[in-house]
């Protein structure tokens, strides 16, 4: 029996990451959203792309959770994206309503699953799903750190030339503005990457992937991103069922770590435990300001979160 992945929220990010699961013809995917007909629409779709493409990968189309029992991961992707001019934080209150529903369905019937977030804003949507779930830390993660990693690398590469796989890079912090890039620890082929190149244009790199979000946002009017952030999602499904042990920027609640106890972006080590373990670079005293800063800019949401939720 192949591994049931649900994924609820059938907008541009659930539906690509729906697509991209049902390529890896591994998996059989349950797809859930409250539109009547769209989830159901979207899975026939995906299924009949599957004679074309070469996979037979079950995907089936829900308007409730009945067919999710079971499921070893749920991608959670319901919620209301960004407008242009919209900060993540906005979409506070009707994601939290939103994840706060999803995460009790998923728990009723899918009680061992780990739970990969998508929805902004994203760590306070991971201390929603933690708190509604009561699910132990390492089944509960969030997907951003892949996705601000993957910016920068692609943003370094097109500077250098370079294939972006020659680029390591971890980006750490909550998913917003005050996301920290590591400089000291971005290499390209094993050579920092303060070696390849002067201040003000890494600076500007940095930059451009704090805002790499809002760039797309502002470029497609309505919607936000979703072929990459849909494939960083597939990227953690898969490490985790596949149990790859891939080191990768997730956010998830430290205890400790870092000098923290909150919910912010860390590497962290993906297997068939979800967060094995996490992975506690040496950090600059900027560096550490710095997450802290963000490691405090994600407490004050959490904390309206509470509030809204009590
Ligand atoms: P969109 O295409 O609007 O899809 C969202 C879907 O959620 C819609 O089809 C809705 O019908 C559905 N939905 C709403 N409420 C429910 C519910 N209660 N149950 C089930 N489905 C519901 O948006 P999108 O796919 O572009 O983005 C989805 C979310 O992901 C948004 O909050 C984005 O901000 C977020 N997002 C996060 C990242 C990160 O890097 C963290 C990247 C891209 C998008």
């Amino acid at each position: 029996m192949r591994p049931k992945i649900t994924v609820v929220g059938a907008g541009n990010v659930g539906g690509t990451v729906a697509q991209r699961l049902a390529e890896r013809n591994c998996y059989d995917v349950v797809l859930v959203d409250v539109v009547e007909g769209m989830p159901q629409g979207k899975a026939l779709d995906l299924m009949q792309a599957g004679a074309v493409y070469g996979h037979d990968a079950l995907v089936t189309g829900a308007n409730n959770y009945e067919e999710t029992g079971g499921s070893a991961v749920a991608v959670i992707t319901s919620g209301i994206a960004r407008k242009p001019g919209m900060s993540r934080d906005e979409l506070l209150s009707t994601n939290a309503r939103i994840v706060k529903g999803v995460v009790e369905h998923i728990v009723a019937r899918s009680p061992q699953a780990y739970l990969v977030m998508v929805t902004n804003p994203l760590d306070a949507m991971v201390h929603v799903a933690l708190k509604v779930s009561r699910f132990p830390r390492h089944r509960v993660l969030g997907m951003a750190g892949i996705l601000d990693s993957a910016r920068f690398r692609r943003f370094i590469s097109l500077e250098l030339g370079v294939s972006p796989a020659e680029i390591h890079a971890i980006v750490l912090g909550g998913h917003g503005d005050t996301m920290v890039p590591l400089l000291r620890h971005t290499t390209v082929a094993g050579r920092s990457i303060t070696e390849w190149l002067p201040k003000d244009r890494l600076e500007a790199l940095v930059k451009r992937t704090q805002d790499g979000g809002a760039e797309i946002v502002n470029l497609l009017k309505t919607g936000s991103a979703y072929y990459a952030p849909s494939a960083s999602a597939v990227e953690m499904v898969e490490a985790i069922v596949k149990d790859h042990k891939r080191i990768l920027p997730c956010s998830v609640k430290c205890e400790g770590e870092y000098g923290l106890r909150d919910i912010v972006g860390v590497p962290v080590q993906l297997g068939k435990g979800g967060a094995e373990r996490i992975v506690e670079f040496d950090l600059s005293a900027d560096e550490r300001a710095a997450l802290n800063t963000s490691a405090r800019a994600v407490r004050e949401l959490c904390d309206a979160v509470d509030r809204l939720m009590a």
